[in-house]
């Protein structure tokens, strides 16, 4: 789509740090890092927010969510588990969505935050 940030980026028309990339998904940095990690997925498809989503989206939601493990892996922040069973690590994923949900580039994208906290303005 004409004019939109991360259609650009997905374009590769704007340089990003570009973490994975498929047929269907683009995961760059975070430009403002918020957390030692910080990635967004995003669809290559434009849609603007969560809202805009069909139940025909499922597939490529799905797709978003199910990359986080492996990526997570390849970050070093996969919850792992102590000698007693304890849980470590671990990371939180996050969509915003329109103005009451703080969402500020509208191409759809999902957040992922891990690495040793404190994160910036999160708990
Ligand atoms: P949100 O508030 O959910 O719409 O988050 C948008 C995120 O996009 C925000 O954390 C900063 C990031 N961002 C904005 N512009 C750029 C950019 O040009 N490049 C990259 N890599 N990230 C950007």
């Amino acid at each position: 789509m004409e004019n939109c940030l991360f259609c650009k980026i997905a374009a590769k028309q704007i340089p990003s740090t570009v973490v994975h990339e498929d047929d269907d998904l683009m995961v760059f940095k975070d430009i403002h890092p918020a957390a030692p990690v910080h990635l967004l997925i995003i669809p290559k498809l434009h849609l603007s927010t969560l809202s805009d989503c069909k139940p025909e989206h499922a597939p490529l939601l799905g797709k978003m969510l199910a990359l986080v493990p492996q990526l997570a892996e390849q970050h070093d922040i996969a919850v792992a588990y102590e000698a007693d069973g304890t849980p470590t690590r671990g990371y939180k994923t996050l969509i915003n969505s329109g103005p009451d949900g703080g969402q500020e580039v509208y191409h759809l994208h999902m957040h992922l935050y891990g690495g040793p906290r404190p994160w910036r303005g999160m708990r």
